[in-house]
């Protein structure tokens, strides 16, 4: 089914020297969570008026949080989370490799019609993002916040 699968941390690391290091990368909000150790789940619904609805979740620091995104609309959808510099830079990434898939703990695809699901520890508080990278909807504004409390 996937045309193309290219991990787009290593295409971001490639472009960033120091992606490790580097405040933008998700490991600034923590990490693939344990599917067998999920403290809360949190349904997200993704649309075609390029919206999710929440777009604003509030979880506490050391948590993890399965995200089930349920697509209602007619097209593709994914939840990617990241930092706002992160998601930008990825969005970029998406306009010159429009085919690009994404196979990233910290991103999920989900086809029209289907539930997909994304579980991340979150290990640092402040404020956060998350973003549909699909070309084009992230400029559309489909975009969320996630703010990890102390
Ligand atoms: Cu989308």
């Amino acid at each position: 089914m996937r045309k193309h699968i290219l991990t787009l941390f290593a295409a971001i690391a490639l472009s960033t020297s120091t992606a490790q290091a580097s405040p933008g990368h998700a490991s600034a909000l923590g990490k693939p969570g344990d599917p067998a150790k999920v403290d809360r789940s949190i349904e997200i619904a993704t649309s075609d008026d390029m919206r999710f609805s929440p777009n604003e979740v509030r979880v506490k620091r050391g948590q993890t949080i399965r995200f089930r995104v349920v697509n209602g609309g007619q097209m593709k959808h994914e939840m990617v989370l990241g930092t706002l510099d992160e998601l930008q830079k990825h969005a970029a990434l998406m306009r010159k490799f429009p085919e690009m898939e994404h196979d990233d703990p910290n991103a999920v695809s989900v086809e029209p019609g289907k539930t997909g699901e994304l579980v991340w520890r979150f290990t640092r508080s402040g404020n956060f993002d998350f973003a549909c990278l699909v070309p084009g909807h992230f400029e559309a504004g489909m975009r969320g916040k996630i703010v990890v409390r102390p």
